[in-house]
C-alpha cells in the first residue's frame, strides 16, 4: 500500500528513499503473526520497497522463522507492548516486537530513523508507546474555493490535497503520499474538512460518503482513522428538519441515522470534530442548551458504533464592543465549559486550544485544561502558521509545542498538559475510577503545493508535531534533527549546521520582531493576519486589544483590578501572573497593563525591550540569507530556491514590523531609542 505519487514534482519529505537506505541494505524478516490486516501490508510494502532499493532482502515468514540469517526481525506477537512496539538488539539480529500491524509500522520506522545506528552493539527492549492515545491532524480544507480565504482556511501551501473541481479529487494520490507521512511519525486520525462547515461541505456527511471511504481506504493502511467535521444544523441543512434541538426526538434519530449510514460505510470511521456557536457556526444555544447537550446528541448517535465527538472549547463572543472593557475573550472557553466539568459522556473529548486567544505565538496555557477533572481532554496545536508567518517566514514550533506540552498546569505539578490529555493515572479523580484519555490535536498544514508545506522547511513543524505528540518529552531540537538527517540523507554537514543557525529558535527569533511581550494580535487583519497592524485590531469587534495610551500598554486580566482571568489558574499560577513581581516577562502584556518605563525581571525598561529586540530579531534574520545562500549547490536546487526566496520575503516582513512597532511605541510614548537607532 506504499504508492510512489504519480507526480515526480512531488518533494518526499522526511522520506526520500535514501532514508531508509540503512533498513534496505539489509536482510529483513516480517512476521505478521495473526494481523494480516491492510497496514501489515504497509510494512511488507515499506520493506519490499527499501530492500529492492537498496539491495537487502525480504523474508514474510511467521513465527516459527527462525531469526538467523536476518539483520532485522520485525514481528507482530502478543506480549508486544500496548499501543507501541520494543526494539531490542541480541546476538546481531536487531529485533522488533509490537501487538499489531501498527505498532509495528511505527516500529519500522523508529529503525529508520535511527538507521545504521539501530545495527549497532547488542541492548536490552526499549520500549515506546505513545503518550496520548489520539493524535490528530485537523484538516481546515474546503471542497469550494472561497474568494477571500481560498480553498484552505489558514492554508498556507496551495489547494486541498483532497478536493478538487467541486468534489473528492479523482486522483488521490497526494492522499496516500500524505498518509504514509502520516503513520512515519505515529499520526492516528485526521479529519479532513474544516470545523467551518459551509453547505457543500456539510453533504459529505450523507451524498459525500462513498469519497469519504475513498478517503478512509488511503489513511486505514497507515494506522489512520478518518474524521468529519460535521455541522450543528445538520438536521435542518441535511435533513430539512424545522430544527436542531438536542431534546428533539427527530433530531436524535436524525443523527443516529446518519451516523448508521457512515458506520455502514466506513465501519472503522473516527467520529466528528464540531465547532458550534463559535465565530457564526451554528450550536445548542439557539435552542437554550448547554455544549454537553450538543456534544452528548452526537455522542450517542456514535456510541454504538465506538465513534468520538471532538468537541471544540473555541467559543467566545465574535462580536464584542471594544468599548466594553469588562468582557475578556480570554475568559470564554473557561467561563462555558469548566461549569460543565462531569456532564459529557465517555465517547466526548473536549478539544481545547493552548492557549485562551488564538493560537498566538505567546499565550498562557489555557485554565480549562486545569479545569476538568472529569471530562476527557485533547489539546489543540496549529502547525498551519496562522499567526506565526503564513510559511513564508522560517519558524519552527516545535519548542513552542514542547513547553505547553510539558508545562505543569495542574496543582500537583507532576500533572503537565501533556499527562492530563493522556488521562495518565493520577490526573483522574471520580467515583467511576479513570476516565479515558483524549489526546493531542492540530491544524495540519500541508496542501497541494509541491513541497507540500511552501516553505520546505515548514516539513519540520508537521514532523515534529507527530514526534511530540508521540513523546511530549523529547527534545524539539534533537527532533529537528532527526527531521534534518532524513530529509536531507547524506549531506554535506554545512546542511545540517545551517539549518540549526536558522531553525533552532526562529520561533523565539519571530516572537521578537512581531508582538511584544505576549500582549498578541498586533497583525494586519486585511492580509489574514500576516504582517503588522498594532492598531488593526484595537476597534474591532474580535476582543483581542492591548489599549495602549500614553502612559502604557497591556490587558490588566488580575482578580484585583482587571478581568479576573489570571483567577481561573489553580495555585500557583494564578498567584504568579496575578503579581507583577511573579509574571514571567514575556506574558507580562498579557496579563498587566504597565507604563512603558516599567522595568522587566531583565533589567530594561518594556519600552528598551521593545526598540531592542525588534532590532535585533532583525539582525538575526537577515544573517540568514547569507547563511543559506552558501547551502547553494548543497540542497536540491528547486528547493535551495524556494528557501531563498521566502526568506528574502521573510527580512522584508520582518523589517515592517520592526519599523512600525518601535515606531509606534515612540510615538505612543515620547521615550527615545536610548541606543539612537532610527525611528520613523
Ligand atoms: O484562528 C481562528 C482562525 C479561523 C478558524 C478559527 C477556529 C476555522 O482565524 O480561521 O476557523 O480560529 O479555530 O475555529
Amino acid at each position: 500500500m506504499v504508492s510512489a505519487s504519480t507526480s515526480p514534482r512531488v518533494h518526499p519529505a522526511w522520506l526520500p528513499d535514501a532514508a531508509l537506505a540503512p533498513l534496505g541494505a539489509r536482510r529483513v524478516l516480517v512476521d505478521l503473526g495473526r494481523d494480516a490486516g491492510p497496514v501489515g501490508a504497509t510494512v511488507v510494502e515499506e520493506v519490499r520497497r527499501a530492500t529492492a532499493a537498496h539491495g537487502g532482502a525480504l523474508t514474510v515468514g511467521d513465527d516459527a522463522s527462525s531469526t538467523d540469517g536476518h539483520d532485522l526481525v520485525l514481528r507482530v506477537a502478543p506480549d508486544g507492548p500496548d499501543h507501541g512496539f520494543t526494539r531490542l538488539r541480541t546476538g546481531g539480529v536487531t529485533v522488533v516486537v509490537a501487538p499489531d500491524a501498527t505498532g509495528l509500522l511505527h516500529g519500522l520506522h523508529d529503525v529508520v530513523r535511527a538507521g545504521d545506528a539501530a545495527f549497532g552493539a547488542d541492548h536490552a527492549p526499549v520500549t515506546s508507546r505513545p503518550v496520548a492515545p489520539v493524535r490528530m491532524l485537523d484538516h481546515w480544507d474546503n471542497i469550494d474555493v472561497h474568494p477571500v480565504m481560498g480553498q484552505v482556511e489558514r492554508g498556507y501551501a496551495g489547494g486541498s490535497i483532497f478536493y478538487a473541481d467541486g468534489r473528492v479529487r479523482e486522483d488521490l494520490s497526494r492522499v496516500a503520499d500524505y498518509a504514509r507521512l502520516l503513520g512515519s511519525i505515529g499520526i492516528n486520525a485526521v479529519a479532513i474538512n474544516n470545523v467551518n462547515v459551509h453547505r457543500t461541505e456539510a453533504r459529505l456527511l450523507t451524498d459525500g460518503l462513498a469519497d469519504v471511504a475513498r478517503v478512509a481506504d488511503l489513511f486505514r493502511p497507515h494506522g489512520v482513522r478518518t474524521y468529519l467535521s460535521v455541522s450543528f444544523a445538520s438536521p435542518v441543512v441535511l435533513g430539512g428538519l424545522t430544527t436542531s434541538d438536542p431534546a428533539d426526538p427527530d433530531v436524535q434519530a436524525w443523527w443516529a441515522a446518519a451516523a448508521d449510514r457512515v458506520y455502514a460505510t466506513i465501519p472503522d470511521f473516527g467520529g466528528f470534530v464540531v465547532k458550534a456557536d463559535s465565530e457564526g457556526q451554528p450550536g445548542p444555544f439557539a435552542y437554550g442548551r448547554d455544549h454537553a447537550d450538543g456534544a452528548n446528541l452526537l455522542a450517542r448517535a456514535l456510541r454504538p458504533h465506538g465513534g468520538t465527538v471532538f468537541w471544540r472549547a473555541f467559543v467566545y463572543n465574535h462580536e464584542q464592543d471594544w468599548r466594553d472593557r469588562r468582557t475578556d475573550r480570554a475568559r470564554a472557553a473557561y467561563d462555558h465549559f469548566a461549569p460543565l466539568d462531569g456532564r459529557f459522556d465517555e465517547n466526548v473529548v473536549l478539544q481545547v486550544k493552548y492557549g485562551p486567544i488564538d493560537f498566538q505565538p505567546r499565550e498562557p496555557i489555557s485554565p480549562v485544561l486545569a479545569a476538568m477533572p472529569r471530562t476527557r481532554l485533547a489539546v489543540e496545536l496549529q502547525v498551519t502558521q496562522e499567526y506565526t508567518g503564513h510559511q513564508k517566514h522560517v519558524c519552527y514550533l516545535g519548542p513552542l509545542w514542547s513547553q505547553v506540552l510539558g508545562f505543569p498546569l495542574a496543582e500537583d505539578a507532576t500533572r503537565d498538559v501533556a499527562r492530563i490529555v493522556s488521562g495518565l493515572p493520577g490526573h483522574r479523580d471520580t467515583p467511576s475510577g479513570d476516565l479515558p484519555a483524549g489526546g493531542i490535536t492540530a491544524v495540519s498544514n500541508v496542501g497541494d503545493d509541491e513541497f507540500w508545506t511552501g516553505h520546505p522547511l515548514a516539513q519540520a513543524n508537521l514532523y515534529a508535531y507527530g514526534r511530540l505528540a508521540w513523546n511530549p518529552e523529547a527534545d524539539p531540537v534533537e527532533l529537528l534533527d532527526e527531521w534534518i538527517g532524513l530529509t536531507f540523507p547524506g549531506a554535506d554537514p554545512r546542511v545540517r549546521a545551517t539549518l540549526h543557525t536558522l531553525m533552532d529558535d526562529s520561533w523565539l527569533t519571530y516572537e521578537a520582531y512581531t508582538a511584544p511581550l505576549g500582549v498578541g494580535f498586533m497583525v494586519d487583519p486585511g492580509r489574514g493576519h500576516y504582517g503588522p497592524n498594532v492598531d488593526g485590531y484595537e476597534y474591532s469587534k474580535w476582543g483581542t486589544y492591548h489599549f495602549a495610551d500614553r502612559d502604557g500598554i497591556g490587558v490588566d486580566r488580575t482578580v484585583a483590578t482587571g478581568t479576573g482571568y489570571a483567577g481561573q489558574y489553580p495555585s500557583p499560577w494564578r498567584e504568579t501572573y496575578e503579581d507583577l513581581a511573579t509574571c514571567p516577562d514575556e506574558l507580562l502584556l498579557f496579563f498587566h497593563h504597565v507604563p512603558y518605563g516599567h522595568v522587566l525581571h531583565s533589567g530594561k525598561t518594556v519600552v528598551q525591550h521593545v526598540y531592542d529586540s525588534r532590532a535585533d530579531a532583525v539582525d538575526v534574520v537577515t544573517s540568514w540569507v547569507d547563511a543559506w545562500a552558501a547551502l547553494d549547490g548543497l540542497v536540491p536546487d528547486g528547493l535551495h530556491a524556494r528557501v531563498a526566496e521566502r526568506l528574502d520575503e521573510q527580512v522584508r516582513s520582518a523589517t515592517e514590523w520592526r519599523d512600525q512597532v518601535r515606531t509606534y511605541f515612540f510615538r505612543k510614548s515620547g521615550v527615545p531609542d536610548a541606543t539612537g537607532r532610527p525611528i520613523y
